[in-house]
């Protein structure tokens, strides 16, 4: 399929794609897709108090009845499936099937939430007065700004929309720059829904920014936004939390990741080698959950790292969108720079690269084709504890498995993280509270490829928020403690005496 074609199948039309000034580029062959026009800080404005004035009423709508138009959301989704999986690839340049497998992600979790419309469960609670009880009531907390970044343009939106949406909350996006159309095309599909829906969907119940990091600022300033999620780099969630904190506004941040594996000499090796190449090399190694670093255990590693190797002599690189193809481009020529430099200064600090450099010049001279990289560290160096969003992996010796979880837990990132091993006492110690120390930890499986039915987020400079399953949905909601007095007396609590 033609460019224009995936682009005309979303449903975009010449109007959005032309007129303005923020150029989007494909980083299948770096050509220009389109020239979209972008929002003010002052129409920002006008959007924020329309998603408040959209607040005041969606609140008031039956919580099943919100669920009904994230029903038509997935319902809605999975007709547009293929189109939108291909114009996530054709727009940040992962592979179809990867595309493929990200509108997938939304349409679970609009499943999931769809179930959580009836199920936002408060508890009831225990009175220590006669003729009292005590309840907790969970009610909607207004307008949530939802920042996406464009390795992911489409499916952390829907994690915080879907659930924002059912819990009362109307969503206001602002996608990456570099990942803008999905999110129009998305904001397409919600429109269709809305008219579906009925007069209760009130006008502004979704709304999509576009533009740059202002648009996000006049968010964060803004108090008639109760809530923002922010999925990006660090600096831009502490730029956020910066920006929240002084109004002591609400953030959801799920920030850089540096995740890592360790073998062990039990571990299924065929397994292990699977699990590496998808997780370290898939998405081209721009994923939050990419994995970054592997432990060998020193008995293993001459039988795994060779292999490992001779895998990533045989990766299919290229078109995204042709059949076959395992890995794709890289977002764009800076993203290529900072792995050179990041190469650079690994064998600057004692690495061996294997692999590595630019490919495909000559067919594609604008596009970011390399070769994924692996690098065996003597240790894990100061260019280790950086999350670099490109495929390097990292290759370390271990022999003890308390240095390797130290090793692990020793970067400022803390968002994935798994053990190859079948020694149940290894696998338990590596999820004991004194293993890994990240918000996921997973036993024989890579760390990313996460399903939408756990909390997904993790500590540290990973930024501590949880989006998707579990009980993430708490965090769009206000929790309001009840203690109802159905007695003629009015006892204080803790027996205090205050007559008059
Ligand atoms: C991201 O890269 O921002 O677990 C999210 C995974 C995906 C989500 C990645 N479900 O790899």
């Amino acid at each position: 399929m033609s460019h224009s074609e995936i682009l005309a199948d979303a449903a975009l039309t010449d109007d959005d794609l032309t007129g303005g000034d923020l150029r989007v580029f494909t980083p299948v062959d770096g050509s220009e897709i389109a020239r979209l026009k972008t929002h003010t800080v002052a129409d920002a404005g006008a959007m924020i108090d329309r998603a408040h004035r959209a607040f005041l009423e969606w609140r008031k709508v039956p919580a099943p009845r919100r669920g009904e138009f994230v029903r038509l959301l997935g319902e809605e989704l999975r007709r547009q499936k293929d189109a939108l999986g291909a114009l996530v690839s054709l727009e940040c340049g992962k592979i179809l099937q990867e595309g493929l497998g990200e509108v997938q992600e939304m349409i679970d979790i609009c499943d999931f939430a769809v179930g959580l419309s009836r199920q936002l469960y408060g508890l009831t609670i225990a009175s220590e007065r006669p003729g009292h009880a005590m309840r907790e009531s969970w009610h909607p907390m207004g307008a949530c700004g939802v920042i996406t970044a464009f390795n992911f343009p489409v499916a952390p939106w829907s994690w915080n929309a879907a659930l924002a949406l059912v819990c009362g909350d109307p969503v206001i996006w602002k996608p990456s720059e570099k990942s803008p159309l999905t999110a129009l095309a998305v904001q397409r599909v919600c429109e269709r829904v809305q008219d579906a829906f009925g007069a209760d969907a009130p006008e502004g119940l979704t709304q999509v920014l576009v533009g740059d990091r202002d648009l996000g600022e006049a968010m964060t300033a803004n108090p008639k936004v109760a809530i923002v999620s922010a999925t990006g780099s660090v600096p831009m969630g502490r730029a956020v939390a910066a920006s929240m904190s002084p109004r002591l506004g609400r953030t959801i941040l799920e920030l850089g990741g540096n995740n890592a594996m360790i073998v062990a000499p039990s571990a299924d090796l065929e397994m292990a080698l699977r699990a590496i190449v998808f997780s370290a090399v898939g998405t081209a190694g721009q994923r939050c959950t990419s994995l970054r670093r592997v432990m060998v255990h020193e008995d293993v590693y001459d039988a795994l790292v060779p292999r490992l190797m001779n895998a990533y002599d045989g990766l299919p690189i290229g078109d995204p969108l042709a059949d076959g193809t395992l890995v794709g481009p890289l977002i764009d020529m800076e993203a290529m720079t900072a792995m050179e430099r990041a190469l650079e200064q690994a064998r600057v600090e004692g690495g061996v690269v294997h692999g590595g450099g630019r490919i495909l010049s000559d067919s594609h001279p604008d596009a970011a084709y390399v070769r994924p990289a692996i690098v065996e560290m003597p240790d894990q160096s100061e260019i280790v504890h950086h999350e670099t969003f490109a495929p390097i992996l990292y290759v370390m010796k271990y022999r003890d498995l308390d240095d390797a979880i130290a090793v692990q837990n020793a970067v400022p990132q803390g968002l994935s993280s798994c053990i190859f091993s079948t020694d149940m006492r290894e696998t338990e110690h590596f999820l004991s509270a004194v293993g890994s120390d990240c918000g996921i930890a997973n036993v024989n499986i890579g760390p990313s490829g996460a399903e939408i039915g756990g909390a997904f987020g993790g500590e540290k400079d990973t930024g501590g928020g949880r989006e998707s399953g579990s009980d993430a949905w708490k965090g769009y909601m206000r929790r309001q403690t009840n203690t109802i007095n159905y007695s003629r007396e009015l006892p204080l609590a803790q027996g205090i005496k205050f007559d008059i």
